[in-house]
C-alpha cells in the first residue's frame, strides 16, 4: 500500500531539498524585489506578467522603474534563475505562486479587485495538487477565502486538501535606503496547519515570517499598518491649521513633541496625500465595514481632511497674493515645486500635486512645474488632460518671471533657497524653507 504523502510533507521535502520553484504574477515594484530576494538565495523564480511588453523589457535586462536599476534585472537574467513569461500555461510548473498586482479603487472610492480575479481566472485552470496560492496585494479581511478561494476551486480541487492558500501582504518602500524586502519581517495567514506550515516555510527562504491565526487577520494587519498613517497625517494636516490661526508654527512643535523618546511618534502636514497605498488603502476597509454595519467616521473624517488639503494650500496662496501684492490667482504666472507625490522619488501617482495644478488653472492661473524627478507627467486617470505636461527646466532667471511658487514636494537637492530670491512668493507646504524663514519671511508662506 503505497502511503500518500499529504501535500504539506511533499511541499517541506522539497523546500529541504532546495528543489522548490516559485511563480511571481505581477512583475512591478513589489513582484520584481520579491523575485531578487529569491534568487539571492538560489530559488528558481518564474516571473509571469499579463503585459508582453514588461516581459520583454525584463528579459532584455530593462526594469522600467527609475527606483530599480537595469542592472539588477540584469544580474537576475545572469544567475540563470529567472525567467519571464506572458504564458499562463506556465504556471502549472512553480510550487507556489505569489501574486502581487495592483488593488486600486474605481471611480466611487470602492475596492476594485479585478486584477485579483482575472489573476483567479488564469490560476483555476493550471492549479494542480500540492501547490500554494499566496495573494500579497492589499485588499480588505475576507479576500483570500470569499474571493481567491470560490475561484481556484472551481477547478475541482479543494483548497487546504489538494493546494493550499495564505495571504502575506506586501511591505515594498520603494527608494526605502534603509529596509529592504529580506529586511523586512513578513506577516504570514492561512488558515489551516498544513498551509500555515507551507506559507511559512516558502517565506522563511528569504525573510523573517511573523506568523498570524488567518488570512482575514493578515489582511487586516496591512491595512491597519496603512491606516495608522494616514488618520496620523490627517491629525497633523487638522493641527496646523488650527495652529496657523494662532499665529504658531506646527513644524516647530512637530519637532518640539517628537523629542519626547517615548509614545510619539512624528508626521507632517503636507499638500495632501499621493501614492498608492496610503491613499487607496482606508477604503478598503471602509467599504467592508458597511457590510456589518459599523461606524467608519474616524477613517472617513481623516479622508476629509486630507483630501481637502489642497483646496486649503490653493486658498491660501489666493490669500496671500492678493494681501502681499494685489495680485489676483487670474492671469498670474504660478510655478509648482513638486510633482512625485514625496520626496526624492519619481513616482506620482495619487500626487496632490495634479489638482493643485487643475485648481490653481480653474482660477484663471498660468502653471508650469519644476520637478527633477519627474520630466513629464505621465497617462493618468485622476487628470488626464495634464498627462504630457513637462517640467520647466532649472533657470533662476526665467524663475524671475513668476508671481509666486508653491512648494509641494520636498526633494532634497533642489536649492528652495535660490528660488526665493528669484520669486517674490514662495508658498511652503513642505518646511523646505526652515533654514531661510527668517531671513526671507516677507517672501515665504508655510501653508
Ligand atoms: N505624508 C504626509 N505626512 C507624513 C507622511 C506622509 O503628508 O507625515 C504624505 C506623503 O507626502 C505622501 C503620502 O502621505 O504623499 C504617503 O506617504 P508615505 O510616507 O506613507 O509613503 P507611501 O505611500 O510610499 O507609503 C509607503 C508604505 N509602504 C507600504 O505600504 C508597503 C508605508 O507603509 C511606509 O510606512 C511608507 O511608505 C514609508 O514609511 O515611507
Amino acid at each position: 500500500m503505497i502511503k500518500k504523502v499529504n501535500m504539506k510533507d511533499a511541499f517541506l521535502e522539497k523546500i529541504e531539498a532546495g528543489t522548490i520553484t516559485i511563480g511571481i504574477i505581477g512583475l512591478g515594484y513589489v513582484g520584481l524585489p520579491l523575485a531578487e530576494a529569491y534568487i539571492r538565495k538560489n530559488t528558481r523564480i518564474l516571473g509571469y506578467d499579463i503585459n508582453q511588453g514588461r516581459v520583454d523589457d525584463l528579459m532584455s535586462g530593462k526594469s522600467g522603474m527609475k527606483h530599480i536599476r537595469n542592472e539588477r534585472v540584469q544580474s537576475l537574467l545572469d544567475s540563470g534563475l529567472f525567467r519571464a513569461t506572458s504564458n499562463s500555461e506556465e504556471l502549472k510548473d512553480p510550487d507556489a505562486i505569489l501574486i502581487c498586482v495592483p488593488t486600486p479603487l474605481d471611480e466611487y472610492l470602492q475596492p476594485d479587485l479585478s486584477n485579483v480575479r482575472a489573476t483567479c481566472q488564469i490560476l483555476k485552470e493550471i492549479v494542480r495538487p500540492g501547490q500554494i496560492i499566496i495573494l500579497e496585494s492589499t485588499t480588505y479581511p475576507g479576500t483570500t477565502t470569499d474571493v481567491i478561494k470560490p475561484i481556484l476551486e472551481e477547478s475541482g480541487l479543494k483548497a487546504g486538501v489538494d493546494f493550499a492558500i495564505a495571504y502575506s501582504p506586501e511591505r515594498e518602500d520603494p527608494g526605502n535606503p534603509d529596509y529592504d524586502t529580506s529586511s523586512i519581517p513578513k506577516v504570514v495567514g492561512a488558515n489551516s496547519e498544513n498551509e500555515h506550515l507551507m506559507a511559512k516555510a516558502i517565506y522563511e527562504i528569504i525573510v523573517e515570517a511573523v506568523m498570524v491565526s488567518s488570512t482575514r487577520t493578515a489582511e487586516a494587519t496591512k491595512l491597519m499598518e496603512n491606516i495608522f498613517r494616514w488618520v496620523n497625517i490627517a491629525m497633523v494636516n487638522e493641527l496646523k491649521v488650527i495652529f496657523e490661526h494662532m499665529d504658531i508654527d506646527v513644524w516647530e512643535v512637530i519637532d518640539a513633541a517628537k523629542t519626547k523618546p517615548f509614545g510619539f511618534m512624528p508626521f507632517y502636514p503636507g499638500p495632501g496625500v499621493g501614492g498608492h497605498c496610503i491613499r487607496i488603502d482606508p477604503y478598503y476597509l471602509t467599504w467592508k465595514a458597511r457590510e456589518f454595519g459599523v461606524s467608519t467616521r474616524f477613517i472617513e473624517l481623516a479622508g476629509e481632511i486630507n483630501i481637502r488639503m489642497p483646496e486649503r494650500v490653493v486658498s491660501r496662496l489666493l490669500e496671500e497674493l492678493s494681501l502681499r501684492y494685489q495680485k489676483a490667482l487670474a492671469n498670474s504666472k504660478i510655478l509648482l515645486l513638486g510633482i512625485a507625490y514625496k520626496k526624492n522619488i519619481d513616482d506620482m501617482r495619487e500626487s496632490p500635486s495634479l489638482e493643485l495644478i487643475t485648481r490653481l488653472r480653474s482660477h484663471g492661473a498660468q502653471v508650469d512645474y519644476y520637478d527633477p524627478y519627474v520630466l513629464t507627467i505621465p497617462k493618468n486617470s485622476q487628470h488626464p488632460n495634464l498627462a504630457g505636461m513637462n517640467s520647466i527646466d532649472w533657470d533662476l532667471q526665467l524663475f524671475e518671471s513668476y508671481d509666486a511658487c508653491l512648494v509641494a514636494t520636498d526633494h532634497t537637492d533642489v536649492d528652495y533657497e535660490a528660488i526665493v530670491r528669484a520669486i517674490p512668493l514662495m508658498v511652503d507646504t513642505r518646511n523646505v524653507s526652515k533654514n531661510f524663514f527668517d531671513k526671507y519671511k516677507e517672501r515665504v508662506v508655510k501653508a
